[in-house]
């Protein structure tokens, strides 16, 4: 009965509300590794709202089931099976007592609860409370939840869990417990409890109201030194909610506890974050600047999840980006105002271009693949593998859609609005819509598309200018072009997209913008077009001279821009727009072009030749002391090797690696004196300094030392690196001299300065697990040569006595590494990449399935490859196919297959 009720494929439309509710949970855990009993007692009443049902159909999966109770008395009819608890003919409103076992020790898929180095700790979204106990383990059924911890005194000395800490005592038999109240109704997946040795760093903080909060970072005790950055990172992140969204926090207590194994990068549990060491230690010796960035991010993100996502819920699974997308356009703009505040355009757009590369090189390809989904996907077999860049980054490129429509203020009202009718909710999407639209009066039917298509739109446009009415006239197109099958299905018609756009004069200088129909040109030089059709013309009015159109500026949609700009337009946009994400653009383009006809003639034998006057377009950059470091650095960075690869008709990685290693090169040596002043200019010396300025000088100097590496005599470049590498009081100057002194050595099969350093780091930093990840991922993203595959590199550390497949950073570092940071070794012609792949999805899928389903998806675009590599790609899925259990497995090599 219970093995029929779970059908393969979970759909959208068949959302039908929970027949009974549940409004309170207390809990008692007596935590010991191999043997944890809950206690579960629950008050359960019909839902008035749903069909009648007679019996309750509690979620549970690997549980021992040992007693129900209902009112105080056993219950007889309650069966136990596979997916959950059937309580049969159960009364309207009553008292439910669950007992049930489970084995945290021997949990290694790291849902539900689990020990890691001999701490517990939950991670129950999306379903992984049901792994703990029975129940309507669903986000629209909501309750208040009591938690009792008992645990040995000794072992597990730190008792924590969601809330307010209502009492703790001793027990006998050296045991001790405590007790937590959360006052906020709650979904399961938000429930947390942490039990083990651990230390905090604490402060109190007054919130706006005035309230005294009480923070906490909790760590292992080693790791204390590492917990300052992410407790300023949490304050900031407190204020800037405050000042931005007049959003306060609403518990007395908000705690960060980090674990060394974690699936994702961090968890919103209320009042109790559970994040991956990754994104709470930091201090400049073992950490990185993006390391430092990323985890202001992910300490923004999780903690702005309080109000959106924990305050105001999902309703149901396929809602995921009602809060995801949501948190991540918070997170965004809290990095862009920390960085530039709400002026420094220069410094919000380096944070811009940053998510938007992100965005186009991750969430564009998923969207050209079997995995292809809406924002508010229509179906999922598991919901972890939805956890995507579409309902994560595109769906934050939807919400700032509506700040781009309505302005700050106007997103602000709408979403004052939202919470004003939706807090303490589980809703939708559309719930989210309908407080847009109506804060700000205007009806955005239409916008529904943008959750409910697939696909990335393309926008073609065509430009008309009459000199003699001087008139500039822009015609727009919008479709689809030639789309992924799973996305194809989902295109209905022709989308809301604000296009933003700006007209450039020969001086370089903006336009004044009128357009037909107005009375005078307005104060901004940008203008955002609402366009809604297929094809829509706009013109504009009094336009003195030609202009250059600046496209898409700051990118105001999620969309791919076709226009036929010459090289020496993009040369001049990179030089002259307003608009310094489009400056940042123009160079991506110019160098785009010239990397995919390059990487064309790669493909078929024909000798490479760069244009001087590509060359001449990044000297420029590349000396303009105007411009900020960060900004160089980024307009000098060329596309990634995916990337291009992507944009290939048949993707080739080794005609890309060939293609970008030939421009490196030319680049390096043709601007050598300017990479060496660059590089002197930009050094940082004296105490460390985590400022976004400091960063942008050793990302600017760093990148220089990379193209230096690159030079047909690195000699000198290897010299830099080396002392750079002793001389480094941080971990961003340190990796860089590392990386550059593989990639310089690579061409000769590696290097005494190489392998010397290798050594040195790994000694310096073997008590490290963070900084031993980056020793791992170093090596595994190098470079290769024909003498010298990094296959064999990466097999050989896979025997490393630091390697663990079952922590995952430590597989991420090494095995994902490999496979999807390093396509020109991994794709190579033998396939030995693809066997490679195979053999670690198959002995993940066993350990930890939602690690293994993402190794999985890095072959999910192989239809798009050029034949013999398909072909290897093909039996490589099939093999995997025939061998994995897993649900979430199954369901990327299946689409990948179909
Ligand atoms: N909400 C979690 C992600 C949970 C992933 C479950 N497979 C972290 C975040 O987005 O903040
Ligand atoms: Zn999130």
């Amino acid at each position: 009965m219970a093995d029929t009720a779970t059908p393969n494929v979970i759909r959208r439309a068949d959302y039908a509300p929970p027949a009974f509710l549940i409004d309170t949970v207390a809990l008692e855990f007596d935590l010991v590794p191999e043997r944890t009993v809950v206690r579960n007692t629950m008050r359960v009443r019909r839902n008035p709202d749903a069909s009648h049902a007679s019996n309750l159909e509690l979620m549970g999966e690997q549980l021992e089931f040992v007693s129900a109770a209902i009112d105080g008395a056993a219950f007889a009819n309650a069966h136990a099976h596979e997916h959950g608890l059937t309580l049969d003919n159960v009364p309207d409103n009553f008292e439910l007592t669950l007992t049930s076992i489970c084995n945290p020790a021997e949990n290694t898929t790291l849902s539900g609860l689990y020990v890691s180095g001999g701490n517990f700790f939950t991670q129950c979204e999306a379903e992984g409370f049901r792994r703990i106990t029975y129940f309507l383990d669903r986000p629209d059924v909501m309750a208040t939840f009591t938690v009792t911890l008992r645990a040995s005194k000794a072992d597990y000395p730190v008792l924590l869990s969601n809330g307010n800490l209502l009492e703790e005592g001793d027990l006998p038999d050296g045991r001790h417990f405590a007790r937590w109240e959360d006052p906020f109704r709650k979904p399961s997946y938000l429930f947390a409890l942490v039990a083990g040795k651990l230390v905090a760093l604490e402060e109190r903080v007054k919130s706006g109201s005035g309230k005294e909060k009480l923070l906490q970072v909790w760590v292992e005790p080693h790791d204390l030194d590492k917990t300052r950055h992410a407790m300023d990172s949490l304050i900031n992140s407190i204020r800037w909610d405050e000042a931005r969204f007049g959003l306060e926090l609403d518990l007395d207590r908000f705690m960060i506890v980090a674990v060394s194994d974690f699936n994702m990068g961090a968890m919103e549990n209320k009042g109790l974050n559970i994040f991956n060491t990754k994104y709470v230690l930091a201090n400049p010796e073992t950490a990185t600047d993006t390391d430092f960035a990323n985890i202001e991010a992910v300490v923004g993100h999780e903690y702005f999840h309080n109000w959106t996502g924990n305050r105001v819920t999902c309703r149901d699974w396929f809602q995921l980006s009602l809060k995801e997308g949501l948190t991540v356009f918070r997170d965004q703009e809290f990095s862009a105002d920390m960085a530039g505040g709400a002026t420094d355009e220069a410094a919000r757009a380096t944070k811009r271009i940053e998510d938007v590369r992100v965005l186009r090189q991750m969430q564009f390809a998923e969207d050209a693949g079997p995995m292809a989904h809406p924002v508010r996907p229509e179906s999922y077999v598991e919901i972890n593998n939805f956890y995507t860049m579409t309902v994560y980054e595109k769906g934050s490129e939807v919400v700032r859609m509506y700040q781009t429509l309505f302005g700050r203020d106007g997103f602000r009202k709408g979403m004052d609005l939202y919470f004003k009718r939706h807090d303490g909710q589980a809703v939708t999407c559309d719930d989210f819509r309908h407080a847009l639209a109506d804060a700000n009066g205007r009806d955005l039917a239409q916008f529904e598309r943008w959750y409910s298509q697939a696909g990335t739109p393309r926008v073609s446009v065509r430009t008309k200018y009459d000199a003699a009415q001087q008139r500039y006239s822009v015609t727009l197109t919008q479709g689809y072009g030639d789309a992924a099958p799973a996305a194809r299905e989902t295109q209905k018609g022709p989308l809301l997209i604000p296009f933003a756009i700006g007209l450039i004069g020969k001086d370089g200088a903006d336009l004044p913008l009128q357009l037909e129909g107005e009375t005078k040109a307005s104060n901004s030089t940008t203008r955002v077009l609402d366009f809604t059709q297929t094809e829509q013309t706009f013109t504009f009015v009094n336009v003195a001279q030609e202009p250059l159109p600046s496209l898409l500026r700051n990118f105001s949609a999620p969309v791919i821009v076709e226009y036929d700009y010459s090289a020496d337009q993009l040369a001049f946009l990179l030089a002259h727009d307003s608009d310094p994400f489009n400056r940042w653009e123009a160079g991506q383009r110019l160098a785009t072009r010239e990397l995919l006809t390059l990487a064309g003639r790669a493909a078929t034998g024909v000798p490479l030749q760069l244009d001087d006057s590509v060359v001449a377009a990044f000297a420029r950059v590349l000396t303009d002391e105007s411009l900020s470091p960060s900004f160089r650095e980024l307009a000098l960075m060329l596309p990634s090797e995916a990337y291009l690869a992507e944009q290939m008709a048949e993707s080739n990685p080794a005609a890309v690696h060939a293609a970008r290693q030939f421009v490196r090169k030319r680049l390096a040596n043709a601007l050598r004196k300017d990479w060496l002043a660059v590089y002197e200019k930009h050094r940082t010396p004296g105490a460390y300094e985590a400022t976004p300025e400091a960063a942008g000088h050793r990302a600017l100097k760093n990148l220089a030392l990379s193209y230096l590496a690159e030079l047909d005599d690195p000699a000198e470049a290897v010299r830099l690196a080396s002392a750079q590498y002793d001389a480094a009081n941080n971990m961003t100057d340190r990796s860089a001299a590392l990386s550059a002194l593989l990639n310089a050595a690579a061409a000769n099969g590696g290097s005494v300065e190489a392998q010397q350093a290798l050594d040195d780091f790994y000694r310096r930093f073997e008590k490290e697990p963070l900084v031993i990840d980056k020793w791992f991922a170093l090596q595994a993203t190098q470079r290769g040569s024909a003498q010298r595959p990094v296959i064999e590199i990466v097999r050989k550390l896979m025997a490393h006595p630091a390697f663990n497949l079952k922590n995952p950073n430590r597989a991420r570092s090494l095995i994902f590494s490999f496979c999807a940071a390093n396509p020109a070794q991994f794709h190579a012609e033998d396939g030995s990449g693809y066997a490679f792949w195979a053999d670690q999805v198959i002995a993940l899928d066993a350990i930890n399935p939602q690690v293994a389903a993402r190794l999985a998806r890095s072959l999910e675009l192989w239809r798009r490859f050029t034949p013999t590599l398909r072909d290897g790609m093909r039996a490589a899925l099939e093999k995997v196919a025939s061998q994995v259990k897993s649900r979430d497995v199954r369901e990327i090599v299946e689409k990948a297959l179909a």
